[in-house]
């Protein structure tokens, strides 16, 4: 008989597809046809018509179904999968953490898998996959966000038929299985903190074994050069793989290519620690198994500067460490890890350089839109970046503030020099003073040898004084203090740079705040390419850029290198030999001729950048230099110090110049000069032999030897000097100093003014 069916092909279809076991697929239909289907029936064997359905479906439910559906009832009877999967987890045996002989298996995630019958799946975090075929195929090259290129050969390809695949090098490159396995392990680090950053959906391409040696880039890509040179090839090495990658995160977080290149590198290297927690990045780099940077050592900003990228950034680098390590004192590791995590990465949208790196943490960790209300983790941060010269407590080694108004030129009645000072917590609300104990250093020989006299601390300031100098004596001095929570001068680095003072008598012969006009100071290019900025000598209002105040220290005008308005990033260039130069002024009459002005110099290490005053083209002071290509003694004014130096004895009229001469690299906020004047004095009358000097009771202590026959004579100071004094008798005006007010003291005479020790 034939059986007249109940049911259409397009019913059998569609009864096919939502009774069957991957009725979520999208099917795609093959083909539909009336067949006759033996079955074993209580009678034996018997017959009946059905819908035979063939239809395909890829992805999660792969298959290719044949499906009967009864003609009469409808009823869906037998399906079945002509397709036989492979199904399992792909991983690979990587290096540990570099090719120190350790390894370690782990999931291949997110990477495209054939199927030796077609289709293909994504391998999941776990590395597992689903295929249609006995055997399955996968390429570093098919990655789901990364691919990895050989460039030392064919692309890695491994084929396996087993369940769960180990892929090793045997398959591949140990660089390809290396860089892949570790790029997914920093994008699964990112996934968690950096979600909100395209890098994690644009993925990377890498290229290893490039034909180099000991170094890797990122380019947009990340590239990995070979062995060899002494070094491994480090696509091999974790450290490098996650700090490359942190390369191109900063660029995406920054959303622009104008980023701070140490920056740049102390986040990659805060990339990798955050994983390793290890200080040493990249163990196992060199093939004697040393690394390449420590972030453990507190390098210091601005002092440790040194205008090489990587070791700029450990400045950053090792602050978050610090960070690190606090943290985990109140926490657990974990605990530190995420948070740091989230905030570094936040942090670095607002782009900063070096110098607000701190800032860019507190932005990063503010949790309401109100940075005035603090930031649950500041005092953790103000106490690690405070070890590295960044934030609010880099004025010296620890917690402590110390604001100074400085002392100005004493009247030679004066029988001391009081000296105050607030001492205070950078953070009150994070930590205490402390019990501390301070002192002020002080100098009557230009800074050759060092007085230090006790200061009183009341809860809130260091007072104390300065005993009675001789008059027409140049002070020198610094304000120290030091508690369980740190060490402050003022000014920071103090006797790089001390404040000064005169005691005496003076006769003002020129003053100019540079209010009204600009003096008729005038300024060149001496030396380097004459390019826009080159002689970037301005009159106006500093504007607070490159370690430049942001206000006048009278009125609103300055002179100064660089101020910064419009284009101008206030650091003078690289290079460059630029002066400015008074009109001629008259200072005949006076036996002694002092120049007193307000400074806020900012400049390398004199090894390498010259910041000098001359009198008449003759170099009278130069910033303090180190000596050392190490070049890390830079002159960092934070304030506006007064700044005293006695003119060489002879002139009578002055073209008073400051000037800059800088070197290749490094460049810093320069000058900024105001209220410059010149005062006239007649030379102090000094008993000869009389220990006390001049100066009454409550003067000089009888520590000091004060020998002062003739001030003004080179001849006398020259002959009395015996050689004692370095930098005197043996120094000509030709030279330049290697300390310069030092030596010019010297060579006026005041130097001779000694403590016997
Ligand atoms: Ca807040
Ligand atoms: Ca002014
Ligand atoms: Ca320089
Ligand atoms: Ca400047
Ligand atoms: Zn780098």
């Amino acid at each position: 008989m034939v059986e007249v069916p109940q049911v259409s092909a397009e019913q059998a279809v569609q009864t096919a597809i939502e009774g069957g076991p991957a009725a979520s697929a999208q099917h795609e239909v093959y083909g539909v046809a009336r067949v006759v289907v033996p079955f074993d029936g209580p009678d034996g064997l018997a017959y009946r018509t059905a819908w035979m359905v063939r239809t395909g479906t890829s992805g999660k439910l792969p298959g290719q179904w044949v499906s009967f559906v009864d003609v009469v009832s409808g009823a869906l009877f037998n399906v079945h999968n002509q397709v036989r999967f492979l199904e399992g987890t792909l991983s690979a045996r990587h290096d540990l953490r570099g090719p120190s002989g350790d390894f370690d298996v782990s999931p291949v995630q997110d990477l495209e898998v054939s199927g030796s019958e077609g289709g293909t799946d994504f391998t999941d975090g776990t590395g597992a996959f689903s295929v249609s075929g006995s055997s399955a195929t996968a390429r570093f090259t098919d990655g789901a966000d990364f691919d990895i290129y050989n460039e030392d050969g064919p692309e890695a390809s491994f084929t396996w038929s087993d369940s769960d695949a180990i892929w090793t090098d045997s398959d591949a490159t140990q660089a390809e299985i290396d860089t892949y396995v570790f790029i997914t392990m920093v994008q699964n680090w990112a996934s968690l903190y950096a979600n909100d950053i395209g890098i994690v959906q644009d993925g990377m391409t890498g290229f290893v074994n490039l034909d180099s040696t000991c170094n890797a880039y990122y380019d947009g890509n990340i590239n990995f050069f070979q062995a060899g040179g002494g070094c491994n090839n480090t696509g091999r090495i974790k450290d490098v793989v996650f700090h490359e990658w942190g390369h191109g995160m900063h660029y995406y977080a920054a959303g622009t290519s104008y980023v701070d290149g140490s920056v740049g590198e102390g986040i990659s290297d805060v990339v990798s620690m955050l994983e390793t927690n290890d200080s040493i990045m990249a163990p196992y780099f060199n093939t004697n198994g040393s690394g390449i940077r420590d972030l453990g050592p507190n390098q210091r900003y601005p002092d440790d500067v040194i205008n090489q990228v990587h070791t700029d950034g450990l400045i950053f680098g090792g602050a978050v460490w610090d960070w690190r390590k606090i943290a985990e004192e109140s926490m657990t590791a974990e605990e530190a890890k995420a948070i740091i995590s989230r905030v570094v990465v936040d942090g670095m949208t607002t782009n900063p350089t070096i110098p607000d790196t701190y800032d860019a943490m507190v932005f990063g960790d503010d949790d309401d839109g109100d940075l005035s209300n603090g930031t649950p983790n500041i005092c953790d941060i103000i106490e690690a970046f405070s070890l590295h010269g960044l934030g609010p407590a880099s004025m010296g080694e620890g917690l402590l503030s110390l604001g100074h108004e400085v002392i100005t030129n004493q009247a030679p009645s004066s029988a001391e020099y009081p000296v105050v000072a607030d001492l205070a917590s950078v953070a009150p609300d994070c930590f205490s003073v402390g019990v501390p104990e301070a002192k002020v250093v002080w100098s009557t020989d230009g800074g050759e040898t060092w007085t230090e006299t006790g200061l009183d601390f009341d809860g809130g300031s260091v007072t104390g004084a300065i005993p009675q100098v001789p008059d027409g004596t140049v002070v020198h001095y610094y304000i120290e203090a030091e508690s369980d929570s740190g060490i402050v001068q003022s000014p920071v680095n103090g006797d790089r740079h001390p404040f000064s003072f005169a005691v005496g008598d003076f006769t003002e012969i020129y003053c100019n705040d540079f209010e009204t006009t600009d003096g008729d100071w005038t300024s060149e290019l001496l030396a380097g390419e004459n390019t826009e900025g080159a002689d970037d000598w301005q009159w106006g209002r500093p504007q607070g850029l490159g370690g430049d105040p942001d206000f006048a220290f009278s009125g609103s005008r300055v002179w100064g290198n660089d101020l910064g308005a419009d284009n101008y990033n206030g650091e003078y260039q690289n290079d460059r030999h630029n002066r400015i130069s008074s009109p001629e002024i008259d200072v005949s009459g006076h036996e002694r001729v002092f120049l007193q002005y307000r400074r806020w110099l900012n400049v390398e290490d004199a090894f390498y950048d010259q910041g000098q005053i001359l009198a008449n083209g003759e170099v009278i002071w130069t910033n303090h230099a180190s000596g050392r290509s190490v070049g890390d003694e830079h002159t960092t004014d934070r304030q506006w110090a007064l700044h005293t130096i006695e003119l060489p004895a002879g002139i009578e009229t002055l073209e008073l110049s400051y000037e800059i001469i800088t070197d290749g690299g490094l460049s810093m906020g320069g000058w900024n000069i105001d209220d410059v004047c010149l005062y006239g004095a007649d030379a102090a009358v000094v008993e000869p032999g009389d220990d006390t000097g001049d100066t009454g009771d409550g003067g000089s202590s009888g520590d000091r030897d004060v020998d002062v026959p003739d001030p003004g004579s080179e001849t006398a100071s020259g002959a009395s000097d015996s050689g004692e004094v370095s930098g005197c008798a043996c120094t000509t005006a030709e030279r330049t100093p290697a300390s310069g007010w030092l030596a010019v003291l010297g060579l006026a005479g005041l130097g001779l003014i000694r403590r016997r020790d």
